[in-house]
């Protein structure tokens, strides 16, 4: 007897199929989507004005990577976490590499944190003062020394680096100090790994902050090397910013190096990826699905869940990118470049609502299942009892965070 997914995806892939759709190209890049969680989506997090401890968040970068990996058994599609340093920092960095290998799981970029030192008042690498330079620039080369350590090839850098007044600094000045100490780091660099620059407008700093947008962040990578290449957070831009004409300008010059995915409605509210608004995230993987068969792209979530059970809530995201990437796999390309070619705008613009009506549903979930997944991950992840379990086993200790 046929199971109500089966017989709703043999409808869905026949309709499909009969409109053009290669059915069998689809699922290959649907099996072969590669997500990333971040290790910091798992402990507690909030804002200025509460952290909400929640029970059962694990207490060290192991219980990290074993939520991570309960998120990656339910869902099939992210194999890897990211790691940030301290927060993540080990004693033996090839023993974490090890437990996350025995769970089938690897350790992928390694963030450093170049924002939580007294010292970085006024800056990390852009710094006024030398001595605090060097101490920014030792972190970096020591978390390539652990990317090195846990067989990780990306460096994934984010700068709270910027200004609250105006005339506090030299904008030319602080650029000429990055690129000075990225250099270095860049140096110190194995052949196979790759830095990724994360621009933000805004916050923590309130005047200017030195990478606030895609145009600076991919000429400072033009000035590193070929390696360098720009980290796009969904949640830094400004209101209004057309997103996805970014992620094709950088896919044009080739500097499209990975994504933090999340969403907001203001500002950089780290809420669930497609939560707020999931046209602009499917809009987004259009522009993806030609470019990604010819262009390593990291694809990595960078979320914080203050209020909501945050293992759900990460399997409800990789779900959300497994279901968008899906509808933009649908878009009949043929169709749309004769209809944009035709100067038929309203067939183009329609040729994505159809793709973006569709309910891929049966289809992520048959591919689920073809992984050794779970269909429906959140129901399997409730009915598993994991975190019951480790309610009780983390009891005792505090929560990381
Ligand atoms: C900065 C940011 C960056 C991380 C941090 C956790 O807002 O997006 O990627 O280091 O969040
Ligand atoms: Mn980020």
């Amino acid at each position: 007897m046929k199971s109500t997914n089966e017989r709703s995806y043999e409808a869905l892939a026949e309709r499909l199929s009969d409109s053009g759709v290669d059915m069998a190209g689809v699922d290959d890049r649907l099996r072969a989507q590669k997500l990333e969680t971040p290790s910091w989506g798992y402990g507690n997090s909030g804002t200025r004005f509460k952290v909400f401890p929640q029970p059962g968040v694990p207490r060290d970068p192991f219980e990290k990577i074993s939520d991570a990996s309960e998120v990656h058994r339910h869902t099939g599609v992210c194999p890897s976490v990211a790691i940030h340093i301290p927060w993540d920092r080990v004693d033996d960095y090839g023993e974490l590499k090890e437990y996350a290998a025995s769970l089938g799981m690897r350790i992928g970029a390694v963030n450093p944190n170049l924002f939580q030192e007294e010292n970085y008042r006024l800056g990390s690498v852009c710094n006024p003062d030398p001595a605090v330079r060097g101490m920014a620039t030792d972190h970096l080369i020591e978390c390539i020394g652990v990317g090195c350590e846990v067989g990780s090839d990306v460096l994934s850098l984010w700068f709270a680096d910027g200004t609250n007044y105006a005339g506090q600094d030299s904008f030319m000045e602080r650029r000429a100090r990055m690129q000075e100490h990225l250099s270095e780091a860049y140096e110190a660099m194995p052949e196979n790994m790759r830095m990724l620059l994360e621009y933000k407008p805004f916050e923590p700093a309130f005047y200017h902050t030195d990478l606030p947008d895609w145009g600076a962040a991919l000429t400072m990578c033009q000035r590193l090397g070929e390696r360098a290449q720009v980290l796009v957070d969904l949640g830094h831009h400004l209101q209004g910013t057309n997103i996805e004409h970014i992620v094709a300008l950088l896919l044009d010059e080739g500097r499209l190096g990975g994504f933090h995915f999340n969403n907001r409605k203001y500002a950089d509210d780290d809420l669930i990826v497609g939560s707020v608004n999931p046209f602009e995230l499917f809009l987004i993987y259009v522009e993806l699905v030609e470019a990604e068969e010819s262009a390593r792209i990291d694809y990595m979530i960078d979320q914080a869940h203050n209020i909501e059970a945050k293992i759900e809530a990460m399997i409800l995201s990789v779900t959300n990118l497994q279901e968008t990437y899906a509808k933009a796999l649908l878009v009949d390309r043929a169709a749309l470049q004769e209809a944009r070619h035709a100067g038929d705008v309203l067939l183009a613009h329609r040729l994505l609502l159809d793709a973006y009506g569709t309910d891929v549903r049966p289809l992520c979930a048959r591919v689920r299942e073809d992984l050794g997944a779970s269909p429906d991950p959140i129901s399997a992840f409730r009915q598993s009892g994991y975190l019951d379990r480790v309610i009780v086993e983390r009891r005792e200790g505090a929560g990381a965070g």
